[in-house]
């Protein structure tokens, strides 16, 4: 089993304090049908728009909302646009994790003086309705993070965006935050991307899972789990590993065409219900053989939920010494196998589901083996 290090009573104060995620932003070749697809079948609302209409002459950008996740869907109306290369090269994905914090200058100045590349300078853009600054910093492959400071900003999203609410609203699937967001990096990067974390960013490795620690034929990864102080917000870095087959990090990086974000856990505080729902919208999730279910109470022990229902979605479940956690995964949401969700439901549980890794890396290697990729 997992061990648990999450370090409760920071010894030393915090430098770069996070309030959680504040965004996550994609850039994708066609914005307006991927908002059409997050609202559709994953049940976000309409909260804000910029584009040529708004004053934004360069890129289209639909901001959905649903519970505290926020995700922005953006695309350039130029192939001269950079973003555009980014499109051409990793196809659609995602760009930017934001993070909220109380100082966006002094986040930028105490990441950067550490080390930190610089993304965007520090700036300060208002409205009518107030002002928010920003600033930014480079991560793995072309991925960044960008510090968010709303003060007491009371428009839409930021400024420049309108509210936008269209006719269409699709029910919501009961999606509430953000859990974690993982990247993949490249073979051998693993150390960097930890120090990076811990140096540059002040946060703690809480767990580790190394090739050893999964029976080798579908281990060919490391992960280690990075949180901040206040465990707000936690960030897995994914390494390929030599195994027997090609791993799917490898395979990741070869259609990503470099390191990005793999995928993004949404917690939710019914499972069944939210999986139930996806399902009918036409999400397609990976699956684990029905045997998976034969032993599960025998490894997990009590769980509060009727083990049928979770079998018929193909739910799983893996335990730790403060309680148990429920997640599925989603296969990749475009046609290139990069990005992905999963789904996930914590009863008590801060672990990231190891018990899970041998059954679900078996039902990845699975989609390899239709890809060719294996
Ligand atoms: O975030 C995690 O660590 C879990 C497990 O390629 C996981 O969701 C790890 C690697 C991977 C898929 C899932
Ligand atoms: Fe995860």
């Amino acid at each position: 089993m997992e061990t648990l290090t999450i370090d409760r009573k920071q010894k030393t104060a915090d430098f770069l304090p996070l309030n959680g995620t504040d965004h996550v932003e994609f850039y994708v070749g066609n914005a307006k049908q991927a908002a059409f697809y997050y609202k559709t079948a994953f049940g976000f609302q309409d909260l804000a728009y910029a584009g040529p209409e708004t004053g934004m002459r360069d890129r289209a950008s639909y901001v959905l909302q649903q519970g505290k996740i926020r995700l922005v869907l953006t695309t350039p109306l130029h192939s001269d646009h950079p973003m555009a290369e980014h499109i051409k090269k990793h196809g659609d994905g995602v760009k930017i994790l934001a993070l909220s914090v109380d100082d966006a200058y002094d986040a930028f100045y105490q990441t950067t003086s550490r080390g930190a590349e610089p993304y965007q300078e520090p700036k300060t853009i208002k409205d009518a309705h107030g002002e928010v600054r920003t600033s930014g910093i480079k991560l793995y492959g072309e991925t960044v993070h960008l510090f968010v400071e709303r003060k007491n900003y009371t428009g839409a999203f930021l400024p420049c965006y309108e509210p936008l609410d269209s006719h269409y609203h699709p029910t919501d699937t009961g999606l509430l935050h953000i859990d974690h967001c993982v990247g993949n990096v490249g073979w051998h990067k693993m150390n960097e991307w930890v120090n990076f974390y811990e140096e540059i960013m002040g946060f703690k490795n809480i767990l580790t899972f190394d090739d050893k620690m999964i029976s080798t034929e579908y281990s060919a990864l490391m992960s280690k789990v990075m949180s901040n102080g206040n465990g707000y917000v936690k960030f897995p870095i994914n390494e390929p590993a030599e195994g027997k087959k090609k791993s799917q990090i490898e395979e990741y990086l070869e259609f990503y065409e470099g390191e990005g974000v793999q995928h993004l856990a949404l917690a939710t505080d019914d499972i069944v219900k939210t999986v139930t729902t996806l399902q009918s919208r036409g999400i397609d999730f990976l699956t684990v053989p029905t045997t998976y279910y034969d032993d599960l109470i025998d490894r997990v022990g009590h769980i509060d939920e009727d083990l049928e229902p979770l079998k018929k979605l193909g739910i799983l479940v893996d335990r730790d010494d403060e309680g148990y956690l429920l997640q599925i995964f989603t296969k990749p949401v475009e046609d290139r196998p990069t990005l992905f969700f999963e789904i996930i439901q914590r009863k008590g549980a801060k672990s990231f589901g190891a018990g899970n890794f041998k059954a679900l890396f078996e039902a990845i290697e699975r989609e390899q083996e239709l890809r060719g990729n294996l």
